[in-house]
């Protein structure tokens, strides 16, 4: 039994002696120390063994066993000690290499010109307010005063998905759902993604954004739309931009009119940019229909209103002279640091 015990003692020492890693110290572990291990099977064949000499035997194993462990704890001290030593050695910081310059993020020219044109009415007053993309047909078209069988449907080239829901040509639908809810006076822009089946060319593309707004209050006149307007074009191009008003046609406004502004590059003395006519084209406008109030739940005879679009990469366009739309879309890193 000693003799064993012994043969035991150095074949683990050596074994231990002779690992290379880590998971073979756990190995040799279960060999020996283990349920099914060597000294765990000596001590179950302890009743062979002289009633006298089992408790010497028994210490003699336990010693053992304390040994083989010391051994095995002073090995992965050992192993874990070169582990950290070389994980030391692979993260030592050169501090004489050059740093590498964080990426900074840049806002896109939208971002920017749709903050911009948000701050300025919400200088004045506005709210901006969001609704979904995805409509019914009724907010889109007919509460705006365009029935099914109305041409400016196919105009417009609507992307439909059922026969009553779409996805939005304008977001004048979020300024209908507002009047809907019955809430007076309203001053509000409804900015966001609109879409249209277009072909992409340098000033189209399927997807774009509006901002749209409305007022709605007792007594509003042209005058007020002429005088938010003016003010508008004043704080986004400039204190010295000129407007002008033409006569236009909008289903859902009466009157309706386009406004142009003073071609900020040239000053309206004409250019290439204005096409050498000195005005740019903004926006539409008008006087909401009393149709639209009506359907929406809205007394005409004691309201009145006014409503407008722009298109917000035309105005991103204009203001940082980018001349073709399709840039915007294409999220080259090189085009949008400009900005
Ligand atoms: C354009 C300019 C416009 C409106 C949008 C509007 C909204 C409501 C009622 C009446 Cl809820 N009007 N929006 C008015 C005039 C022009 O957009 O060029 N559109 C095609």
């Amino acid at each position: 039994m000693k003799d064993r015990l012994k043969k035991i003692m150095e074949e683990a020492m050596e074994q231990i002696e002779a690992s290379q890693q880590l998971d073979k110290l756990n190995e040799i572990r279960v060999v020996f120390l283990g349920k099914k291990g060597e000294l765990t099977s000596i001590l179950k064949s302890m009743k062979d063994v002289d009633p006298k000499e089992r408790p010497k035997v028994g210490q003699m194993v336990n010693e053992a066993r304390s040994q083989i462990e010391e051994k095995l704890e002073a090995k992965r001290a050992v192993f874990e000690r070169a582990l950290r030593e070389e994980k030391m050695k692979r993260e030592t910081i050169d501090v004489t290499l050059p740093g590498r310059r964080p990426v900074v993020g840049h806002r896109h020219p939208n971002t920017i010109t749709l903050e911009e044109v948000e701050n300025i009415f919400i200088g004045m007053g506005y709210e901006v307010v969001e609704g979904p993309e995805i409509e019914y047909d009724y907010y889109n078209f007919e509460a705006l005063n365009i029935p099914a069988d109305h041409p400016a449907k196919d105009e417009q080239d609507t992307f439909y998905i059922t026969k009553d829901i779409l996805l939005r040509t304008q977001t004048s639908s979020v300024q209908v759902h507002e009047m809907e809810k019955g809430k007076l006076p309203i001053r509000m822009i409804a900015p966001g993604r609109v879409f249209r089946s277009d072909e992409v060319d340098a000033t189209h593309s399927p997807t774009f954004h509006q901002i749209e707004g409305l007022v709605i209050d007792k007594n509003i006149t042209f005058a007020d739309l002429k005088g938010t307007l003016q003010e508008f074009a004043k704080r986004l191009f400039g204190e010295e931009t000129k407007v002008k008003f033409r006569p236009h046609h909008f289903q859902f406004t009466e009157p309706s009119a386009e406004m142009d502004v003073s071609c900020f590059k040239c000053g309206g003395k004409g250019c290439r940019f204005c096409k050498g006519s000195g005005w740019v084209e903004i926006l539409g406008c008008g006087m909401v229909h009393p149709h639209v109030l009506e359907m929406s739940g809205i007394d005409p005879e004691e309201y009145t209103g006014f409503a407008f679009g722009v298109g917000l990469e035309r105005i991103a366009l204009f203001k940082y002279e980018i001349d073709d739309m399709r840039l915007l879309y294409e999220n080259d890193t090189r085009f949008l640091k400009q900005f």
